[in-house]
């Protein structure tokens, strides 16, 4: 196995963009808990996303969500971020909460809806103008729920037809990123639900289209690393948006339900390439802190990420090839379980103490006094959009 003194130049290439919704008031559809110094506006969601940045070195950009993030000054909320020391990161669009998309956005029947769906596009272009964005991501609630109720195929030419309106509109060096899910909150039919469908709707719109993998976003037992190593080899995987689920899509602190699933995932970034940052691939979370503290449940999110990482890092690979061309089935699975399980948490909090970073984020974010300060300053902060 490499040491880890081998592996710090690749680990220092990790960087993982935090969701600004991540740090405002959610919960479930039976209730969401209010948490006392949550964020009031997209100002203080980045202020916050900067904390976790600050104790780790991990998290350098913040993505937002628009119309949540929508604020009247772009360029004061860019200057912001980076008078902090972050910067603003992908755009996330919203067809999913007007009364207007009720039976679908971009792939509606209706050409007014589906037009509707595609300005708001535009203006998210415009605003990824001002916060010097470099990828539009797009999520769509689109579906059905009942067999008979929508055309399914007709809907496939209409997302293509619209999917390659928006595509038209975005900058040579801009990119737009589709995200699948397979089912919620359409329980019948779902327009974009799996890798297939999003690789051949970007597959035909161009090089800067590429798919995003939210890996809460599978049926359980889905082989997601797999995904990821065949969109890699397709040149497809534009991005992650990580969390973790025991059942649907849980949105909980990724690496906490299945932390080996995280490191197969991690095995096969780093196999094809996509931890380097000249291939594009964007790593994101996309979580909601419901009953536990926001901030400290960010900086243990990258840092678990940081630490699966690090023990793909250490796969000693030639071995393992070995191994796998002399088909030796139960010597290469202990190579590969070798290195996960590997306790690299040791070695990590040297390493942090060694750039200048504290060797435990969590300890120095909960000695800052920044929690007690918010939750000072800040009276009635706001639902982070969604799950009320
Ligand atoms: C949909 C999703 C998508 C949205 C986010 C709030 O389930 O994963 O990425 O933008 O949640
Ligand atoms: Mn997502
Ligand atoms: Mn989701």
């Amino acid at each position: 196995m490499p040491q880890f003194s081998e592996i710090t130049t690749d680990l220092a290439q990790l960087a993982i963009e935090l969701p600004s919704w991540a740090f405002g008031n959610s919960g479930t559809r039976f209730r969401v808990f209010g948490q006392p110094g949550v964020p009031r506006d997209p100002f203080e969601k980045i202020a916050d996303a900067a904390q976790v940045h600050r104790h780790t070195g991990l998290a350098p950009s913040v993505a937002l969500h628009i119309p949540w993030d929508r604020v009247d000054d772009f360029d004061r909320l860019r200057a912001h971020a980076a008078d902090l020391g972050v910067a603003l990161g992908t755009i996330n669009s919203n067809t999913f909460q007007d009364d207007a998309y009720m039976l679908g956005s971009l792939a509606h029947h209706d050409p007014k809806v589906r037009q509707q769906a595609i300005d708001h596009h535009f203006a998210c272009i415009d605003i990824m103008g001002a916060t010097g964005s470099r990828d539009l991501k797009i999520w769509l609630a689109d579906g059905s729920n009942y067999p008979g109720q929508a055309d399914i195929r007709s809907r496939q030419d209409w997302l293509a037809e619209s999917l390659a309106t928006i595509y038209e509109r975005i900058g040579d060096d801009q990119r737009l990123v589709l995200e699948y899910k397979f089912f919620e909150p359409a329980f019948y039919h779902t327009d974009v639900p799996d890798w297939g469908t999003a690789f051949a709707q970007v597959q035909a719109l161009g090089d800067r289209a590429v798919v995003c993998l939210d890996t809460g976003h599978h049926a359980p037992g889905t082989n997601i690393e797999f995904i990821v190593a065949q969109l890699l080899r397709l040149r497809k995987l534009g991005s992650f948006d990580f969390n973790s689920r025991f059942y649907a899509d849980d949105d909980l602190i990724v690496g906490a339900a299945d932390p080996f699933q995280l490191y197969r995932i991690m095995v096969e970034v780093i196999r094809g390439g996509g931890l380097d940052p000249t291939s594009g691939v964007a790593f994101m979370l996309d979580q909601c802190h419901n009953i536990e503290a926001k901030i400290p449940g960010q900086i243990r999110s990258v840092l678990n990420v940081q630490e699966m990482t690090a023990r793909a890092l250490l796969l000693d690979r030639d071995a393992l090839a070995a191994a796998q061309q002399s088909g030796d089935v139960l010597a290469a699975n202990e190579i590969m379980m070798d290195a996960f399980y590997t306790d690299v948490r040791g070695a990590l909090a040297a390493w942090r103490s060694s750039r200048g970073l504290p060797e435990d984020p969590m300890a120095a974010y909960a000695a800052s006094g920044y929690a007690d300060q918010i939750a000072q300053a800040r009276q009635g902060g706001a639902q982070a959009g969604w799950g009320a």
